[in-house]
C-alpha cells in the first residue's frame, strides 16, 4: 500500500525526528563568549536540572520567572549571584528542562560555577550538543537548527536578516510545502502499482506530468534562492591579482581598512594567498590578496604564482590590478568561467594610463591615497548582484545539493511515466528523501556530527 510520509519513522534509513535525545545525561557549559563582560551564563539542561537548581540556588524556583538568587557551592558558601532561569520540558530551547545561571562574566568565577553544576552530575557539552538536542527534541528542524549557528556566524546585516528567516522555519516551510507535493504525486503513482488494470488510465492523465513540472520549477526557484543564500553565508569571493608590485597588497589593507598584508616597493613581496573577511556596502566578502603573476625561477614564489592562479580560478570577482607605468599594454587575466573581471588602473596619484590601453569599465584609483576605491566598492556591490531580497533564506551547499538531486529525481519520474509506474514511484521516493535530508526527516548520525560539531560550545 502507499506509504504516506515514508519519511517518518524509517529507522533503517538512519536517525529520525522520533529518535530521543541524547543519553539521559545533563549537559552544561558556559553559553557567553570567552573573556570578560557584563554577564555571564551557565547554561544546564537535561534530566538532574532540578536537583541542581535546589542545590545551587537552596530551593526551588517559578518556571520562566528572573529569580535573584546566591548561587552557592557544596559549602553552602555564595560563588556568585544573579539571575536564574529555570524552564520545565518541554517548553525550553532543547525540549528539556534547562537551567541559566546569569552571574558576573569573568573567566574564573564562571570555571567555578560550571565546575560546581559538573559535581551535581551534568557533564560538560560538546559544541552544538544544545542546539542538538533541541533537533532531536522536535524544537527545531535540520535546517533552522544550522540557522541558529548561521545567525550567530553571520558576516553581514544582510546575512543576519536572512539567517533569522530561516530560523523562523521560512526555508523549512517551503521545502515541505514541495515535500507534500511529492507525496501527493506517489500517493496517485504508487495507486498506479496497486491497481495494474487502470495503469493505463492513471498515468496517462495529463495533470499528472504538468504537477511533476510545475514541481521542478518551484524547486528550481527554490534552488536559486538556497543559492543566493549561501554566498550570504560564504561571502562574495574577490580575488586582487596582477603583476608584481602593481598595488595589490596595498589595496587588501586599504579595503579592509587594516594593514593585513606587508607592502614594499621590492616586487614579489606576496608569496602566499591572504584572506581577509570583510563587509563592503552591506555584503560579506571574502577579499583575497595573491603573490604578483610572474615567471621567476625562486621555487618559493612559483608555488606562490601557482596558489594565486588557483584563487583566481576559485573566484566570483577578479580584480584585475593594473600599472600605468608598465611597459607593455595588459595581457588576459586568467579568469575562471562565470566569474566577474573588473579592471583597475592602480597609482592614479601618478598618473593616467595610455589612453589607448583603456577599455571601457575599466577604473582608475590609488590605493595609496583612496582616491576612487569607493566606486571600485559600489562595482564590488554590483557584481554581487541584487541585493538580497526579502526572500533569501541562510542555506548551505548541502542544502542546495539535496535540492538539485529532488529535482532531477522528479524529472526522472516523469521521464519514467511513460514506462509505467514502477521506476516512477521510485524516483519520488528519492526525490522525498533527498528533501528530508534538508529538515532532517531523513539523517544520519555521521551528518548531525558534522553538522553540530561545528558549532560553538554552549549553542
Ligand atoms: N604612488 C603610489 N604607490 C603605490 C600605490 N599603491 C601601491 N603603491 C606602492 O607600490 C609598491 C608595491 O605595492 P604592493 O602593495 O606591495 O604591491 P603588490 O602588488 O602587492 O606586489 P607583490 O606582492 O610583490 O606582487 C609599494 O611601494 C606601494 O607603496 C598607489 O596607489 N600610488
Ligand atoms: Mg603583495
Amino acid at each position: 500500500m502507499v506509504d504516506h510520509a515514508p519519511h517518518r519513522g524509517a529507522g533503517r534509513q538512519g536517525l529520525t525526528r522520533e529518535t530521543p535525545a541524547g543519553d539521559g545525561e545533563t549537559i552544561a557549559a558556559v553559553a557567553t563568549a570567552p573573556g570578560r563582560g557584563g554577564i555571564g551564563i551557565v547554561r544546564v539542561s537535561g534530566p538532574r536540572v532540578p536537583a541542581i537548581v535546589e542545590a545551587v540556588l537552596g530551593g526551588p524556583i517559578a518556571p520562566r520567572r528572573a529569580a535573584l538568587r546566591a548561587f552557592r557551592d557544596a559549602r553552602g558558601e555564595p560563588i556568585d549571584s544573579g539571575l536564574a532561569l529555570f524552564f520545565p520540558a518541554p517548553r525550553s530551547f532543547t525540549g528539556e528542562d534547562v537551567l541559566e545561571l546569569h552571574g558576573h562574566g569573568g573567566p574564573v568565577v564562571l570555571d567555578l560555577l560550571l565546575a560546581r553544576v559538573l559535581e551535581l552530575g551534568a557533564r560538560t557539552a560538546r559544541p552544538g550538543e544544545f542546539s542538538e538536542r533541541a533537533f532531536l527534541n522536535g524544537r527545531l528542524d535540520l535546517a533552522q537548527a544550522e540557522a541558529v549557528a548561521d545567525l550567530i556566524d553571520a558576516a553581514s546585516p544582510a546575512a543576519a536578516r536572512a539567517a533569522t528567516r530561516s530560523l523562523q522555519g521560512a526555508f523549512s516551510q517551503e521545502v515541505e510545502a514541495c515535500a507534500e507535493v511529492l507525496t501527493e504525486l506517489r500517493v496517485y503513482v504508487e495507486a498506479a502499482l496497486d491497481f495494474p488494470d487502470e495503469e493505463i488510465d492513471f498515468l496517462a492523465d495529463p495533470e499528472i506530468t504538468r504537477r511533476m513540472q510545475a514541481l521542478e520549477a518551484d524547486l528550481g526557484a527554490l534552488s536559486g534562492r538556497a543559492r543566493e543564500g549561501v554566498r550570504l553565508r560564504e561571502g562574495l569571493c574577490v580575488v586582487l591579482c596582477g603583476a608584481p608590485n602593481v598595488g595589490k597588497s596595498t589595496l587588501l589593507n586599504r579595503l579592509s581598512r587594516e594593514e593585513v598584508a606587508i607592502t614594499s616597493d621590492q616586487p614579489g613581496t606576496t608569496r602566499d594567498v591572504l584572506r581577509a573577511d570583510l563587509s563592503i556596502a552591506g555584503v560579506a566578502v571574502r577579499l583575497v590578496d595573491t603573490a604578483g603573476l610572474r615567471d621567476s625561477p625562486d621555487p618559493v614564489e612559483r608555488e606562490g604564482v601557482r596558489r594565486a592562479r588557483e584563487a583566481i580560478a576559485a573566484a566570483d570577482v577578479v580584480i584585475w590590478l593594473l600599472d600605468p607605468a608598465a611597459p607593455n599594454p595588459p595581457e588576459t587575466p586568467p579568469v575562471g568561467a562565470g566569474a566577474r573581471l573588473i579592471r583597475v588602473w592602480n597609482k592614479a596619484d601618478l598618473g593616467a594610463p595610455p589612453p589607448a590601453w583603456r577599455a571601457p569599465g575599466d577604473l582608475c584609483l590609488s590605493a595609496r591615497t583612496g582616491r576612487g576605491v569607493a566606486a571600485l566598492e559600489a562595482a564590488i556591490r554590483d557584481a554581487a548582484g541584487e541585493a538580497p531580497g526579502e526572500g533569501v533564506f541562510l542555506a548551505r551547499r548541502r542544502h542546495l545539493d539535496a535540492l538539485r538531486r529532488a529535482r532531477q529525481a522528479v524529472a526522472r519520474a516523469r521521464h519514467a511515466l511513460e514506462a509505467g509506474p514502477e521506476l516512477s514511484a521510485e524516483e519520488l521516493r528519492l526525490a522525498q528523501q533527498a528533501l528530508g535530508e534538508i529538515t532532517g526527516e531523513v539523517t544520519t548520525e555521521a551528518l548531525l556530527g558534522r553538522i553540530f560539531s561545528s558549532f560553538c560550545i554552549g549553542k
